[in-house]
């Protein structure tokens, strides 16, 4: 008998049936934020052919990185889709240096929405995977007032929803509410996101490491240990793990939830000897260590657990190292100089 065919739209509204107090908002939320990301879709997988699109906007956003006009069209389309619903109190975006305000024109909601439109768009012009990333929290502050930057820099155990969608081979939407992760790819003749991976459990340990090599000489002692360690020749224990590195944070991520291993981004003193982090605490780090962790993994600095990381500026960097429980955990005693 062929499976059941489940619509995204079905799937949230039957994960607000396991949240009793969630009142519908949530679930209306969630599907104009489908409705963004299908726009999305639909030019990045044609942003080959439209020249207006492609190449270089030629301004730099907040972060200094260069902005792509793709870049402009996802933060436009997020924008337009989730500022007229009334889900929202405030947003904020990579994109955007300080927070954006609902228009005034608009009603307010009970929900905060942080995102990056699309991430590694540095890799669009090489048809490189790029993505959508998403955190939603539900507002903290009191008032008749729009959100403020209080409601924004939260704890990431605090998120009530995270989610990302990879604009690869297929367009997949992966998201929880807090009860598991679940994948929908797109079928783009009709339009719907339908299941695809339900339940997603990442592997307790994999075989592959994601990180960009070419910073080695910059990383602290025990990331090189560790790096050292999972390069050295022992099959009794699956060493050497092979290398992967795509360079865009939700395909790296994407991979290593669907087959386990270890992607890291760790600080580095590639900037005159000054240790810094590169991935972005609100609207990158948080948002996948909640999906990785409700995927049975784990998520951390190297010495702090990611969702206990409490930003104190919308667009604070972190160490971001993420994927299967016993690689992190391995990384964490070598990180800590335990081993
Ligand atoms: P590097 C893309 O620009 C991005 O922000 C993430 O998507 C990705 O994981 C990282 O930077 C790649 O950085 O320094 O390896 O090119």
């Amino acid at each position: 008998m062929s499976a059941k065919i489940v619509t995204l739209q079905r799937h949230i509204m039957e994960q607000q049936s396991l949240h009793p107090e969630a009142s519908g908002r949530f679930t209306r939320l969630l599907w104009d934020l489908t409705l963004a990301v299908k726009l999305i879709a639909r030019e990045v997988n044609k942003a080959g052919l439209v020249s207006e699109i492609m190449g270089a906007a030629g301004t730099e956003n907040v972060s200094g990185d260069q902005v792509m006009k793709l870049d402009q069209y996802a933060q436009d389309r997020m924008f337009k889709a989730m500022d007229h619903g009334g889900h929202l109190c405030v947003m904020a975006s990579e994109e955007v240096e300080g927070i954006i305000p609902i228009p005034e024109e608009f009603p307010l909601g009970h929900y905060v929405l942080l995102f990056d439109p699309l991430d590694g768009s540095s890799n669009i012009d090489a048809n490189v995977s790029v993505g959508t990333i998403f955190s939603i929290y539900a507002r903290k502050t009191r008032g008749r007032q729009g959100g403020t930057l209080e409601d924004c820099l939260r704890r990431g155990s605090e998120q009530v929803a995270a989610g990302y969608v990879v604009y690869g081979s297929s367009t997949m939407l992966v998201y929880t509410t807090g009860n598991g992760v679940h994948g929908f790819t797109l079928d783009p003749s009709l339009g719907e996101f339908l299941l695809s991976h339900p339940n997603i459990q990442i592997p307790p340990r994999g075989k592959i490491y994601s990180i960009n090599e070419g910073n080695s000489p910059y990383w602290e002692a025990g990331t090189k240990k560790y790096i050292q360690y999972i390069k050295e020749k022992d099959p009794a224990s699956n060493r050497p793990y092979s290398l992967r590195y795509i360079g865009s944070l939700v395909a790296d991520v994407h991979r290593t939830l669907l087959y386990g291993g270890i992607f890291l981004y760790p600080a580095d003193e590639k900037e005159a000897g000054k240790l810094k982090a590169k991935l972005r605490v609100t609207y990158e780090a948080h948002p996948m260590a909640m999906i990785v962790e409700q995927a049975g993994g784990r998520a951390t600095t190297g010495t702090q657990r990611i969702l206990e990381v409490e930003p104190k500026s919308l667009h604070e960097r972190v160490p971001l190292v993420i994927g299967s429980r016993d690689d992190v955990l391995l990384y964490e005693e070598f990180f800590q100089g335990k081993r």
